[in-house]
């Protein structure tokens, strides 16, 4: 089973990406399990992703990588037991960080069979300056992307070249070492490359 986070502040595109991958990687005949952490108590998001016959769960009560991280690997280990898919796809809430959540789970990985795959983390290509320029709210997203083994520059079908060449830039000023990938999942830009990664990355 290999772990897969897709992780980025509030709205930056995960949901999105997650069951556009879940349903690409799924028809291509590998068993895909998403396991959503939702903070509310509503998991809109779940019920969103089930109705493409993958298999969810949902992690709700608080964030997974510090309320509930028990919930995290009790789930992991559930679908160990059971499903035993290729990939699991985890979208943490948009405040959470993560390397937090891999934390919980690599003390887990032998026991569990878990190869850990990239943690891929979505910056939104056209609010990136926005977010930035609240200081609390650049200090989390800046730990996000510093997490990042690949940073994912979303929505860029709504956005200017200039506006893509300088969210790029600001990606590779905090995370010099991560993969930039511009994605788009409305025009399907860089979803390939996405997947290329979550089968070629191993993170030791
Ligand atoms: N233009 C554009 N909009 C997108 C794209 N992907 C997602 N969106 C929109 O961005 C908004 C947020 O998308 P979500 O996938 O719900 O984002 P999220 O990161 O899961 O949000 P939270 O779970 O609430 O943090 C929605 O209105 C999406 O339709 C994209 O590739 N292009
Ligand atoms: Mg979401």
């Amino acid at each position: 089973m290999k772990i897969v986070q897709i992780a980025g502040y509030l709205g930056s595109g995960k949901t999105t990406l997650v069951v556009t991958l879940g349903r690409e990687i799924s028809s291509a005949g590998y068993k895909v399990a998403i396991l959503v952490n939702e903070v509310g108590e509503v998991p809109v998001d779940g019920k969103v992703i089930q109705e493409f016959g993958l298999t969810v769960k949902d992690i709700g009560g608080g964030c997974i990588c510090c309320q509930v991280a028990g919930n995290l690997l009790h789930t992991l280990k559930g679908l160990s037991m059971g499903v035993k898919p290729d990939f699991i796809i985890i979208e943490p809430t948009g405040m959470a960080v993560p390397n937090a959540v891999r934390d919980v789970m690599k003390p887990a990985a032998g026991k569990l069979d878990l190869t850990m795959g990239p943690t891929i983390v979505l910056l939104d290509t056209g609010r990136f300056e926005k977010l930035l320029s609240y200081e609390t709210l650049k200090r989390l997203v800046s730990v996000q992307l510093k997490d990042a083994d690949v940073i994912a520059l979303s929505k860029v079908d709504s956005v200017s070249a200039e506006q893509r060449m300088k969210a790029e830039a600001a990606a590779h000023e905090i995370n010099p070492s991560a993969r930039v990938i511009g994605l788009s999942t409305f025009t399907g830009e860089g979803v390939s490359e996405v997947i290329a990664v979550m089968k070629d990355m191993v993170i030791p």
